[in-house]
């Protein structure tokens, strides 16, 4: 390696001055100062000097925001200082009922200023920046304990990686939301309906499920927005005020809601809160409220907190939103655990920003409590902006001759008899060999946080099931290209996509299959509790209950249904496929155990990975590479000995070309490995 010149050093400091300075007002001013082509010319030439003097990679270079390794798991951090929620008020009476509740405490203050600011529909996170430079980021949690999502946050291109201030204080917490905008939420369940993924409820718990992705590339491709609302610099006393604060937040090099006001009096608030009631649809993201709080500190700090609250704040919720309409007809779903669940179909109906026309209707029990009835009006409501539901029957307005609503005795989907368990809600149709069961167990099997098969979902299942091609989890690992490719809708190269993504999820650990079985109340969490305490299948499923129990966080209700669910021949047997298919039902010996390993085509060979693969992320590609004995490396070279080249190949793929290297389609490379 060549000597560092101070050549090279400055023109290093000045591509990452500029870039700094593009980027500040791409993403944080909404004003670009700098083509993309040039951005993305500067950018190389950093990379590259980069590249060549590691030693010069500085934790704030603009090259340092997406990390190259996933992470195997968070871990937790406890907050220095609570992240507190706050009080909520549904109307403005009740805003000024908290107004006169914290000035009892404070008698003797007269004149009083506040902030008003939206209140963001996204999830909290508390960013740590130690000399300027950001050190940590940390989601809510509970409030005390959050997860170290640092990874993650470094993509989200609004948070400065280093503050823009002459002489930082050594420590400076900054609190905000982080949140997904409306078109990047559209954008992404358009993508994942297209895979066949199931699509998220709303926007944050988007925002939510992609902070918790442990691989920070799949993070960065999901543009999250940051607000910053909150400063604590531990023994500063220059800022008095949270409009202050707000405007040092800004000169930071922060995001802060534009929509912020200080109000001289409560008058003033809800002049704001009506206004935004009507206004809340105009923004890009998803608001949920509005947040009031005491502008001065030092009245802030006299309140303090209660129990749960600051009492110097409070959120003003908009009210659920609210519509009638009119019910087509009230038909059942079977799901997979044969939970027999009714829906109301009605006449569609704008609530919320979008279309809705099915409302749960949750058990026969809720429909005879609501008396609903085909032909009746009803008012519906989206709480929380997820699954509609019925809220109201507006008798007054019932039809002639309606009747009531009948739960079906027998299984829409098999016929046969239903039943109902003393002292549940729900009403099941237990026929293990019921299509919907069917269907429900191999759609879970797929999803996200189970064996995460792309392009499985929902239709494909269906097309599946109904063509005779699968009868049980474990004939998904039987299927031949050409049977798929002669479905309806299916070709050749979606045909051949699917089998490699079915044939990845063998390299999923025993936690996720465990969790895929679908065994009831063996959630995602309680299913890696479980793998950790029992290494094989073999050890599980010969567990009593009373060691099933003995587990911590394994209670009696989860530790009888894992022992009744292996007592049943037609799962022991399941059990015996996936095995035989090669499914990892048991944990895998560590990676670093090389000693085992065989030798195969790939040993000691050198990858390079370039562009979008079609069915495997990069970090899959790298896993399955380095399991079977090869390397994977960042940059193509005369010791590379292959390129896997996926879509949007770029600088790497003229390289490999002028070297001459082996190019291999994922396609190829799936074959080498089998
Ligand atoms: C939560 C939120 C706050 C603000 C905006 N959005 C939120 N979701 C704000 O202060 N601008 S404050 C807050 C909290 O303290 N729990």
């Amino acid at each position: 390696m060549s000597a560092v010149t101070p050549e090279i050093q400055q023109r290093l400091e000045q591509l990452k001055q500029q870039l700094l300075k593009a980027n500040y007002a791409y993403y944080v001013l909404d004003n670009p100062i700098m083509e993309d082509s040039v951005y993305d010319k500067l950018y190389r030439e950093l990379q590259d000097i980069e590249t060549q003097y590691p030693k010069l990679i500085a934790p704030d270079s603009p090259t340092q925001r997406v990390g190259d390794k996933p992470a195997s798991q968070f871990t937790s951090v406890r907050h220095n200082i609570p992240l507190y929620s706050l009080e909520n008020a549904f109307n403005l009476d009740e805003l000024a009922k908290w107004q006169e509740r914290w000035r009892r405490v404070t008698p003797d203050i007269k004149e009083v200023e506040y902030v008003c600011e939206l209140k963001i529909d996204g999830n909290a996170i508390a960013l740590t920046y130690e000399n300027g430079i950001l050190v940590r980021g940390v989601t809510r949690g509970d409030g005390v304990t959050g997860e170290d999502i640092t990874q993650n946050v470094r993509t989200i291109r609004s948070i400065p990686l280093r503050l823009n201030l002459e002489t930082p204080p050594p420590v400076i917490e900054v609190r905000g939301e982080a949140f997904l905008p409306l078109d990047e939420f559209d954008r992404i369940n358009k993508e994942r309906e297209q895979a066949g993924e199931s699509l998220f409820a709303n926007p944050r718990n988007a925002a939510a499920g992609t902070l918790r992705q442990l691989d920070p590339k799949i993070v960065d491709k999901r543009r999250l927005g940051f607000f910053a609302y909150t400063i604590y610099i531990p023994n500063d006393d220059l800022l008095k005020s949270q409009w202050e604060a707000l405007n040092y937040l800004v000169e930071m090099g922060f995001v802060v809601n534009p929509h912020r006001k200080l109000c001289p009096s409560l008058e003033a608030v809800d002049e704001y809160c009506q206004d935004w009631e009507t206004q809340r649809r105009n923004v890009p993201y998803m608001t949920d409220g509005v947040v009031i709080k005491i502008n001065r500190f030092s009245l802030q700090e006299e309140l303090g907190f209660t129990q749960k609250f600051p009492r110097w704040a409070i959120a003003l919720k908009y009210p659920a939103e609210e519509a009638p309409t009119i019910v087509k007809q009230i038909s059942v779903n079977v799901g997979r655990t044969g939970a027999v669940t009714p829906l109301a179909i009605m006449e569609p109906v704008h609530l919320a920003g979008t279309i809705v026309q099915k409302a749960t209707l949750h058990n026969s029990d809720r429909i005879a409590q609501l008396d609903i009835r085909v032909g009746d009006t009803v008012i519906i409501r989206k709480a929380g902006e997820i699954i509609p539901e019925v809220i109201r029957v507006m008798h007054e307005l019932r039809p002639p001759n309606t009747q009531p609503f009948q739960m079906p005795t027998h299984c829409p989907e098999c016929s046969s008899a239903l039943v109902r368990p003393i002292g549940e809600a729900a009403t099941r149709c237990v026929n293990s060999s019921c299509p919907a069961i069917l269907r429900g167990s191999i759609v879970h099997w797929a999803s996200r946080d189970a064996l995460d098969i792309r392009g499985l979902g929902e239709k494909v299942v269906i097309l599946l099931i109904e063509n005779g091609l699968v009868k049980s989890i474990a004939d998904l690992y039987e299927l031949k290209t050409e049977q798929i490719a002669s479905l309806e809708r299916m070709g050749t190269k979606s045909a051949d996509n699917l089998i490699n993504a079915i044939a990845l999820s063998k390299i999923q650990p025993w936690s996720r299959v465990l969790y895929g079985l679908g065994i009831r109340y063996v959630g995602s969490v309680n299913a890696k509790i479980l793998a950790d305490s029992f290494p094989t299948v073999e050890q599980l499923s010969e567990a009593s209950i009373a060691t099933l129990e003995s587990v911590y966080g394994i209670g009696s209700e989860i530790a009888e249904s894992v022992h009744d669910w292996f007592k049943i021949a037609a799962n022991q047997t399941l059990v015996r496929r996936l095995q035989a298919a090669g499914l990892q039902l048991a944990a895998s010996v560590s990676k670093k155990d090389k000693s085992t390993q065989k030798t195969t085509a790939l040993t000691g060979k050198t990858f390079v990975i370039t562009g979008t693969l079609p069915t495997l992320k990069r970090n899959e590609a790298k896993d399955l590479i380095e399991q079977a004995g090869g390397k994977v490396t960042g940059s193509v070279s005369a010791k590379t000995d292959y390129l896997v080249v996926g879509e949007e190949a770029g600088s790497k793929l003229e390289k490999a070309q002028e070297l001459g290297i082996t190019q291999l389609s994922e396609a190829q490379l799936l074959e080498m490995l089998r």
